[in-house]
């Protein structure tokens, strides 16, 4: 206890090294700390969310569109990019896409059962490797994530023969048991788990097996005039309205570029994927984004029913009007090269998804002016909000014990809350205090509240801020506070996957002005903290596992 104690306190004075709001550091929090705490004193207001029918929102989670599968069938064409690489289930397993056994069909099952006894990797399943499979699959709609429309009204779902696909919650937000089938480092089939990341999702592939993956242009990597043709992203060339499906492909499918369990869901072209993030028990999470920009989660359903699910949107007026907001001339030069690569490869009729105006266009109740209908949004709400978390990972108790202790002696409950069944602090932790290495280049003025468009050069930490952050709501640029669930699944740490091992994450060798630059030196107390951090879930806090 002696030695946590005087390791604590230098550890709560080691937080501060190389922060340069160190001296602001009230001595009373330091103290506070020392004797130990179970969150920050002042967490922020509460957040409430608006919840209709937890029933009828597990159908929206899974299978509501509101029409996006124009957007994804007609404009980007998956299907079509899909049946032309021929790619086989075991591809799209590869891929990280999950299989939900309890649509397939009996026969398909006991074959599928009966191959994976003889050869347990799948490697040589006849099943498996057969492209037709694929589309049947699609079309039992049991490709997770991915619903097919009966779009041409003929009672049969057939994606091949005039039905559209689209795109869901659950494609990123949902895993499997693996009850059936799992493949290392890849997706799964079995029984649906909703609201768990899934970290093996290469969607930069998967977005570069379509056909038109020009139509995603808003959500690329970019070069934009405006800017003077520089580009900011983990790619070390911007694209342009121009460049062919190959040049776009080869930034997608590249992991370098478009990391596994990312993605780009900021229309302000700067390549700046972000990881998933945990879709249970939202009644805990807000302010939403690894940024904090949204407040409410059906505001931020919204968002992705209507922007992301369908980016033409961004070519409307609304969408003109939000991207002229955030970012100028270049928020209008992306509007007006997105219409001339639709043009350009021959995508009519979009906007596919469609709401009625609303009342406050611009607010983040409708960013575009439209919103889709609020029953569907509020019982989303209600769903994911009534998702478990997942058990902690067994940990031996008195690791997970002592670990706690550290957490709550040195620092760490500063941001965080000990009990992960509480919702997050709902304050913005400001960048520099975050990333202490921060030393952002202006890049040019907005209006307020919106601050200045900036960037640091050199890190990929504050990309996903540079355009799109809390200051949109009059808060500070930084990053809002994650749950701690799931951690013993997770493969990376922070937003922006910079962090391999929850041990690295600790280590002192990252160094002071690294992102989230808060360490243990000494190796059995960075082990005892790791196994509390893998142990945690919402229920075991009060249990004292
Ligand atoms: C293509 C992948 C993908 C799909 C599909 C997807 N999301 Fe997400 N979602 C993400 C990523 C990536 C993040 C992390 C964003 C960040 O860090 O700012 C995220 C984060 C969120 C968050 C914020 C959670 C938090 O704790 O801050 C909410 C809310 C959310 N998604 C809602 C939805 C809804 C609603 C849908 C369906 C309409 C959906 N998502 C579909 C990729 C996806
Ligand atoms: C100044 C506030 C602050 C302090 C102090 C702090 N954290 Fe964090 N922590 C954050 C924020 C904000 C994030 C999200 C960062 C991101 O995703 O980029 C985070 C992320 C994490 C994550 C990664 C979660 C994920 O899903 O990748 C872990 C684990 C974590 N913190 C543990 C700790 C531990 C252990 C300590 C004490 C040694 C600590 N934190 C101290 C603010 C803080
Ligand atoms: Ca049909
Ligand atoms: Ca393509
Ligand atoms: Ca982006
Ligand atoms: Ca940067």
């Amino acid at each position: 206890m002696n030695n946590n104690f005087v390791t604590a306190k230098a550890m709560v004075l080691g937080i501060c090294v190389g922060l340069a709001g160190c001296g602001s550091v009230k001595v009373a929090s330091v103290e506070a700390a020392a004797a130990g705490s179970d969150g920050p004193a002042n967490p922020g207001p509460p957040i409430q969310q608006q919840i209709g029918d937890s029933a009828a929102g597990k159908k929206v989670f899974r299978f509501e569109t509101f029409g996006n599968e124009g957007f994804w069938t007609d404009a980007l064409r998956l299907p079509a990019g899909v049946k032309a690489a021929r790619v086989t289930p075991l591809k799209a397993l590869e891929l990280g896409l999950s299989v939900d056994v309890d649509m397939v069909d009996a026969a398909t099952r006991k074959t599928l059962a009966e191959q994976l006894k003889a050869d347990p990797s799948g490697r040589t399943s006849a099943l498996l490797n057969d492209p037709d499979v694929t589309a049947k699959l699609i079309n039992a709609n049991a490709v997770i994530g991915m619903p097919v429309k009966d779009s041409n009204g003929d009672g049969v779902l057939d994606v091949n023969n005039g039905d559209k696909a689209g795109v869901a919650c659950a494609l990123c937000h949902t895993i499997t048991d693996g009850s059936a089938f799992s493949l290392p480092n890849g997706g799964s089939v079995g029984h649906r788990r909703d609201g768990l990341t899934n970290h093996n999702l290469n969607l930069g592939a998967i977005l570069a097996t379509a056909a038109n993956s020009r139509a995603f242009y808003p959500l690329l990597q970019l070069a934009l005039k405006a800017n003077g043709g520089k580009t900011f992203g983990r790619a070390p060339k911007g694209l342009t309205e121009t460049s062919t499906e190959a040049e776009v492909d080869a930034y997608l499918s590249n992991p370098t570029y478009y990391p596994i369990g990312m993605f780009d869901d900021t229309f302000d072209g700067n390549g700046n994927p972000m990881h998933i993030t945990p879709f249970f028990r939202q009644d805990l999470a807000a302010p939403f984004g690894s940024e904090g920009t949204i407040v409410k989660l059906d505001n931020f359903s919204n968002l992705v029913f209507t922007v992301l699910f369908d980016p033409t949107n961004l070519t409307t007026s609304g969408g003109r009007a939000l991207l002229h907001q955030l970012a100028g001339s270049a928020g209008d030069e992306v509007a007006d090269n997105y219409v001339k690569v639709l043009a350009a490869t021959n995508v009519t009729g979009y906007p596919y998804v469609r709401a009625p105006a609303h009342s406050k266009p611009g607010s983040e109740d409708a960013f575009i002016g439209i919103r889709v209908d609020n029953t569907k949004l509020v019982d989303l709400s209600a769903y994911v909000i009534s998702l478990p978390a997942p058990s902690g990972a067994k940990v031996a108790s008195r690791d997970f014990r002592r670990g706690r202790q550290l957490f709550r002696t040195i620092g760490c409950t500063e941001c965080h809350n000990v009990d992960q069944s509480k919702a997050v602090p709902s304050f913005i932790v400001p960048m520099k205090k975050i990333f202490p290495g921060d030393n952002p280049v202006i890049l040019a003025q907005r209006d307020p509240p919106l601050n200045p468009i900036q960037d640091t050069p050199g890190s990929y930490f504050d990309d996903k801020m540079a355009v799109l952050n809390a200051s949109v709501r009059g808060e500070v640029r930084g990053i809002a506070l994650p749950l701690l669930l799931d951690l013993a699944r997770k493969p990376v740490f922070l937003h922006d996957n910079s962090v391999p091992s929850l041990e690295s994450l600790l280590d002192p060798a990252r160094g002071s002005t690294a992102p989230h630059p808060f360490y243990l030196a000494d190796q059995q107390q960075r082990k005892e903290i790791i196994e509390f951090l893998r142990g945690l879930d919402d229920g075991n806090m009060s249990g004292k596992k």
